[in-house]
């Protein structure tokens, strides 16, 4: 799938497309509908299908200091959005220009202008502009003016709640992934590049493959039941320490992932590692054979919650 630059012109295959405009970093169930509403009106109108996120996210313009909160990264959301049936993700890029903009210049010179659109479908909570000053009644009105259609779809709700970014954040800090994998409909998953790391592991007869959290939400510190994808698409279940590893100095913070049944080295590959079920905080043990003894229940237990999954 086509990733397209959300601060130059679209090309003219793209042009006419239905866009769905938002952030979609988690791409929840709220998103999906928000997307497939996007892809069903595309097709029935012959027209390409595009979905639009933001990279940085305005939160990180705005709030630069603030702690990070991403579920998933561009090439997560990219695949997301081509297994949901886009044609092409539309990158904006967040910045001073854009966020000057007005609500009108913004749907005159850049949905009309740049990206041809044909039409637009958000979520009704939907803003735009500089300050935030258009909302979804403000676009249906420039949409009648300059010529595209849009569509507003209602937030989704499941067990009597809305869903969205900020409850699927708070399940995930509170060790609760099973509840954010109902709300995401898989589970969060943090993908990365897998670096050499102490062999102190090797010795416990726990290899681990390592890495950085880098932009993603920090779920709750702790061990987890998890599943790995690796480069060649085998999945791989496991146990993981994510946290900083109190037992060591100095503290590092990283996910270490052990595959149960699988020998062979990992570095320098991108992996995608599942979070299925929250086991225990971190500890802090005396010596290396109370750890190793916990580790093995630990792994008994993932290989357990793992078995019904
Ligand atoms: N490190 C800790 O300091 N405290 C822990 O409670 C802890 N539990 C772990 C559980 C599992 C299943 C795994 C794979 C690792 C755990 N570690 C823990 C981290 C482990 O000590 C790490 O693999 C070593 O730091 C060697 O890299
Ligand atoms: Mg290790």
């Amino acid at each position: 799938m086509q990733r397209l630059d959300g601060g130059s012109a679209v090309p003219p295959p793209f042009r006419g497309a239905i866009v769905a405009l938002g952030n979609f970093d988690g791409f929840h169930l709220g998103h999906q509908a928000v997307v497939g509403r996007a892809v069903a009106d595309a097709h029935a109108a012959g027209r390409p299908a595009i979905v639009g996120t933001f990279d940085p996210h305005p939160r990180r313009y705005f709030q630069p200091q603030s702690e990070h909160f991403r579920l998933t990264t561009l090439d997560q959301r990219q695949r997301l959005f081509a297994e949901a049936g886009a044609d092409a993700m539309l990158v904006f890029p967040f910045d001073a220009a854009l966020a000057s903009l007005s609500a009108h210049a913004f749907a005159a010179e850049r949905l009309v202008g740049a990206y041809g659109v044909g039409g637009v479908v958000t979520g009704i909570d939907f803003t735009f502009g500089k300050a935030r000053q258009g909302d979804v009644a403000m676009l249906a009105a420039l949409g009648e003016e300059l010529g595209f259609s849009t569509v507003a779809v209602p937030p989704v709700a499941l067990g009597g709640e809305t869903v969205s970014s900020s409850r699927i954040r708070e399940h995930l800090k509170a060790g609760r992934p099973r509840d954010a994998a109902a709300l995401l409909t898989r589970p969060f998953a943090i993908e990365g590049v897998v670096e050499g790391g102490a062999k102190l592991g090797r010795q416990l007869g726990y290899p681990t493959a390592n890495m950085r959290l880098t932009h993603y939400l920090r779920p709750a510190y702790g061990i987890y039941a998890v599943r790995g994808r690796l480069a060649d698409g085998r999945v791989l279940d496991g146990v993981a320490n994510l946290g900083i590893r109190p037992s060591f100095d100095p503290p590092v913070e990283l996910l270490e992932s052990y595959f149960f049944d699988f020998s062979g080295d990992l570095y320098g590959q991108t992996i995608e590692v599942s979070l299925i079920d929250y086991l225990r905080p971190e500890a802090k043990f005396d010596s290396l054979d109370a750890l190793k003894i916990q580790m093995d229940a630990d792994a008994a237990r993932a290989r357990e919650s793992l078995a019904r999954t």
